[in-house]
């Protein structure tokens, strides 16, 4: 077996010559998002990430073997084969390394093979979280573990309403992992610009962003930070309407009887047939402008 991260030729030239490079993961193409809406963005948000000084490292496992930095066929393959491709989170990363088979990473396994690679900051859309009704179901997305010992920066645009985001900010918080809010001084909730909770921390500029995660590296916490980026105001949605349809979804979903790592992508799928998929478009723009701010992380940290 290779235990090694394959590298694209880019990603590696990029990290050998100490160039900016930034994660991107692969359950957002095959889980978060239908077919071809998957494969453009995923294309984008690497042109998106070169604009502003990066190369982007998309990860996945392909035939057995953890990949950073995928080829336009690989990022297709994964993108028209959709949800037949299995979700990988952190767990799953032996079992499909040993059958040899394909993984679409979550955050979480994203962050371990990032990290394995040397790449430090991550841009994704949503990171996973406790979920609604924890209290008896225990789903708690092994991302925010990951987050407690994988030092890798993560981009997104806050916890989706599906999630229970006072539960997820106490998790993070009893996992060690700073939350710094870019801009704001509430946490965004991925679809609307304001959940309504305090950001823990908050950072007004790129270059303090650097900083932290220089510091999070220099003094080897091994453990990551969140850093929740507010969706553009043009694509924010009634918050109304995300919360009816998230209610509704997550009703369906016990109904059911959906668990283990099925419910994400199925509350995605139905709040997106819900917002006669306005929310997709919300999302999409999300991503790139977290590709954007991670690419300027990447650009702003100390190289070395
Ligand atoms: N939130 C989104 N889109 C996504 C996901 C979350 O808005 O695609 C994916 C990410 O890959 C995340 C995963 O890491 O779902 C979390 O799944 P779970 O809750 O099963 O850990
Ligand atoms: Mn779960």
């Amino acid at each position: 077996m290779n235990y090694n991260v394959i590298l694209s030729d880019e990603v590696r030239e990029a990290l050998e010559a100490g160039k900016p490079v930034i994660a991107l993961e692969s359950t957002i193409i095959s889980h978060g998002m239908p077919y071809p809406e998957n494969y453009k963005t995923a294309l984008a948000c690497q042109r998106i990430a070169h604009r502003h000084g990066a190369v982007a490292a998309t990860c996945a496992i392909l035939n057995g073997e953890l990949h950073a930095g995928l080829s336009d066929d690989e990022i297709r393959y994964l993108a028209e084969k959709g949800p037949e491709v299995k979700k990988v989170s952190r767990r799953d990363i032996p079992v499909v390394m040993a059958k040899g088979e394909d993984g679409a990473t979550t955050v979480a396994a994203t962050m371990f093979i990032a990290h394995l690679a040397g790449i430090k900051v991550f841009a994704t859309g949503g990171i996973g979280g406790v979920h609604r009704g924890a209290e008896t179901t225990m789903d708690i997305s092994a991302d925010l573990n990951e987050l407690g010992r994988t030092p890798v920066a993560v981009v997104c645009a806050g916890p989706k309403s599906v999630l229970d985001i006072g539960l997820t900010l106490e998790y993070l918080e009893t996992q060690g992992v700073p939350v710094v809010a870019f801009r704001a001084d509430n946490v965004p909730a991925f679809y609307t610009r304001d959940s309504g909770f305090k950001a823990p921390c908050r950072a007004d500029d790129v270059e303090e962003l650097s900083a932290m995660v220089d510091a999070m590296n220099g003094l080897g916490m091994n453990s990551g930070m969140v850093i929740v980026n507010p969706i553009p105001e043009n694509y924010e949605m009634d918050p109304d309407k995300i919360d009816k349809a998230t209610i509704k979804a997550v009703k369906e979903a016990e109904k059911l009887h959906i668990t283990g790592r099925e419910v994400t992508p199925f509350l995605l799928k139905r709040i997106a047939e819900l917002t006669d998929n306005a929310s997709l478009d919300a999302n999409i723009a999300l991503v790139y402008n977290n590709v954007r701010l991670a690419a300027l992380i990447a650009a702003g940290e100390e190289q070395n």
